[in-house]
C-alpha cells in the first residue's frame, strides 16, 4: 500500500479504515506537537530545512527532497510491506505463521520492548536540542536535523504499535513517552545512555556512530519478531538509520581528517592551539561513547533475553542465515567474562547469552569504521592508531559493572582506575576545551575550523548549498 499522504496522519497502514485507532492517534498528535516544540531543537523551528521525507517504503524507496519548516515535517506510520505467508523464523513457535495481533499471554513482555525501543527515540532528540546553536556548518546543520525528525518518526511508529495493539495500557504507554525527560532525575529516560547529556559536536558524532548502531542491532533484532507489525515497522526503521550511522562514521572521519591536516601543517601532535581536536582526545570521546553503547545491550547473562527468543518476540542479528536450530536447546556460546580476577571466556547456553551475541555483532561491526578512521590516518602520513577500548573498559551494566578494567582490558584496582581515568576519559577541561571551539558556522560552503568538509552534498546538491535557509 502506497504512503497516503492526504491524512492528517500519513500512513501506510489505512489509518482511515479504522476510524477508532485514527481519533486516538489525533488525540496522540498535538501532545506530541507540544513535546517537539518544547523538546525538540531550540531556535530553528521556523527555519526552512532541506529534509528528506519518504515516499515509499520498499528497500530501495525513493524519497522526497525540499526545504520544510521542521514541525510541518510529515510524521506518520510506514510499515515495509508484508511478506506474503511469513512464518516465525525461532524460538518455540518456529515454522507457525507470524502473528498480527499480540498473543495475551506475551503482551507484557512484548509492550516492554515497545515500550523501551520506543523511549530512546525522543530521548536522543532532547539529547541534541541545544546543538543547533553550536553547528559547524549549514551541511551538518541540515543532517542534525534530519537524524532529529527522524528520530522523532520513529516514535510516532512505536507509538502507532501501543495504540493498535495494546489498548488502553498501550495508551497510556504513549503517553509516558512524551512526559519522560532525557536526564530529568524525576522522570528520567529509560536506559542509561540516553539520560547522558551530549554537550558537543564530536559527542553527537560518536554518538551518532556508536549509539545509533545500538539502534541498528536492535532494530533488526526486533525485525525478526514473530509479531509482523512490529517486524516491519522496524525494517523500515533501519532504512532511516542508515543515514544516522553514515552521519557518524563521516563526521568523526572528517574531524580526524582535519586533525590530521593541523598536525601536518604544524608539525605537533598538540593542534589544540590551532582549533583542532588531539587524536588523543578523539580517541577518548571514542572509549567513552562505544563503552556507554554497549551497556545498552544489558547483561552477558539474560533470561529477559532467553524468554524473549523463546517466546519469539526477538531474534538475532540476520536470525534465518544462521545454520542452526534457531531455537537454541542445547547450543553452546563462549562468553568473556570476569570470573576470580580473571578474564577467562566462559562456554555457557547460548540461550542465556544472546545479549553478548548481539554485542560480538556489534563489534566487529563498530570496529570496520574505526579501520577507515585510520586509513584516513595512515593516509595522512600520521603514525597513530584509534583503537576500540576493551569491552569491560567503564561498563555500568553487566557482569564487568562490578569490576575496573582499563581499555587494554587489564583488571586493575579502583584506586588505580581513578588515578588513571583523565588519560582514557575525557576531562572536564578536555570536554570544556571541546566546548570552547564550537562555535557556529552559518555562511553556506564554510566549515568551522575543527572539522573538514565532506566529500559531497546531499542528494547531489553541491556543498554550498543553502541546506538550512536563515
Ligand atoms: N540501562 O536481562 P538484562 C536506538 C535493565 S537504541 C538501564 O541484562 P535485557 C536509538 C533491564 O531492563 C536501541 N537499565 O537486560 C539510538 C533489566 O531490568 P529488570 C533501543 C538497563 O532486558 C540512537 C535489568 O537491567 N532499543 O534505537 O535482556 C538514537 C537486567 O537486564 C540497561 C532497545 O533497547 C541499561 N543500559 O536487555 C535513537 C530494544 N540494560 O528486568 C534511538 C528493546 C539493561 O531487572 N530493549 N537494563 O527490571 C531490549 O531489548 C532490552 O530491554 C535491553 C536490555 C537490550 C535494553
Ligand atoms: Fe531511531
Ligand atoms: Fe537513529
Amino acid at each position: 500500500m502506497p504512503i497516503d499522504y492526504s491524512q492528517k496522519i500519513p500512513n501506510n497502514v489505512n489509518l482511515a479504515g479504522d476510524r477508532r485507532l485514527q481519533r486516538a492517534l489525533e488525540q496522540w498528535q498535538p501532545g506530541f506537537l507540544d513535546w517537539w516544540m518544547e523538546m525538540g531543537p531550540i531556535g530553528f523551528q521556523n527555519r526552512e530545512v532541506y529534509l528528506r521525507t519518504a515516499t515509499s517504503v520498499d528497500a530501495q524507496g525513493w524519497a522526497t527532497f525540499g526545504h520544510v519548516r521542521m514541525p510541518e515535517y510529515r510524521w506518520g506510520i510506514f510499515l515495509a510491506e508484508p511478506e506474503p505467508e511469513r512464518k516465525i523464523a525461532f524460538g518455540a513457535h518456529r515454522g507457525e505463521p507470524a502473528w498480527s495481533e499480540v498473543p495475551g499471554e506475551y503482551r507484557a513482555a512484548l509492550r516492554r520492548l515497545v515500550v523501551t525501543q520506543g523511549d530512546t527515540e525522543p530521548a536522543s532528540v532532547e539529547q541534541q536540542r541545544h546543538l543547533g546553536a553550536t553547528s559547524p556548518s549549514l551541511y551538518d546543520l541540515r543532517n542534525l536535523f534530519q537524524v532529529n525528525v527522524e528520530e522523532a518518526r520513529h516514535l510516532w511508529a512505536m507509538v502507532y504499535l501501543l495504540h493498535a495493539h495494546f489498548g488502553r495500557d498501550g495508551r497510556e504507554e504513549a503517553e509516558a513517552l512524551l512526559r519522560r525527560r532525557s536526564g530529568d532525575s524525576d522522570n528520567p529516560r529509560i536506559l542509561g545512555a540516553f539520560n547522558e547529556p551530549t554537550p558537543d559536536w564530536l559527542a553527537y558524532l560518536m554518538f551518532t556512530y556508536f549509539t545509533d548502531r545500538d539502534g541498528k542491532y536492535q532494530l533488526a533484532s526486533l525485525a525478526e519478531s514473530a509479531f509482523d507489525p512490529l517486524a516491519r515497522t522496524c525494517r523500515f526503521m533501519l532504512t532511516e538509520e542508515a543515514h544516522h550511522m553514515f552521519v557518524g562514521e563521516t563526521g568523526v572521519g572528517r574531524v580526524v581528517k582535519r586533525t590530521c591536516e593541523l598536525m601536518r601543517e604544524h608539525d605537533t601532535d598538540a593542534v589544540g592551539r590551532f582549533g583542532g581536536i588531539d587524536l588523543k582526545l578523539i580517541q577518548k570521546y571514542l572509549n567513552f561513547h562505544f563503552s556507554v553503547s554497549l551497556d545498552l545491550f544489558g547483561s552477558e547473562l539474560s533470561t529477559n533475553a532467553a524468554n524473549y527468543f523463546t517466546m519469539g518476540l526477538k531474534g538475532r542479528f540476520n536470525e534465518e542465515s544462521r545454520d542452526d536450530d534457531h531455537r537454541l536447546d542445547t547450543a553452546q556460546y563462549a562468553v568473556e567474562r570476569p570470573v576470580e580476577g580473571r578474564i577467562e571466556r566462559c562456554e555457557g547456553p547460548a540461550l542465556l547469552a544472546l545479549n553478548e551475541t548481539l554485542r560480538d555483532s556489534y563489534v566487529v561491526d563498530s570496529a570496520r569504521g574505526v579501520a577507515r578512521w585510520n586509513k584516513i590516518i595512515r593516509d595522512a602520513g600520521v603514525d597513530f592508531e584509534l583503537r576500540l577500548p576493551h569491552r569491560g573498559f567503564n561498563r555500568k551494566i553487566g557482569d564487568w559493572s562490578a569490576l575496573r578494567i582499563t581499555p587494554q582490558g587489564e583488571i586493575v584496582s579502583t584506586a588505580e582506575w581513578d588515578a588513571h581515568a583523565g588519560e582514557w576519559l575525557p576531562t572536564r577541561e578536555e570536554r570544556e576545551f571541546v566546548g570552547s571551539l564550537m562555535r557556529p558556522v552559518t555562511e553556506p560552503g564554510k566549515f568551522a575550523g575543527w572539522i573538514a568538509p565532506p566529500a559531497r552534498g546531499i542528494n547531489h546538491q553541491p556543498i554550498e548549498f543553502e541546506y538550512v535557509k536563515s
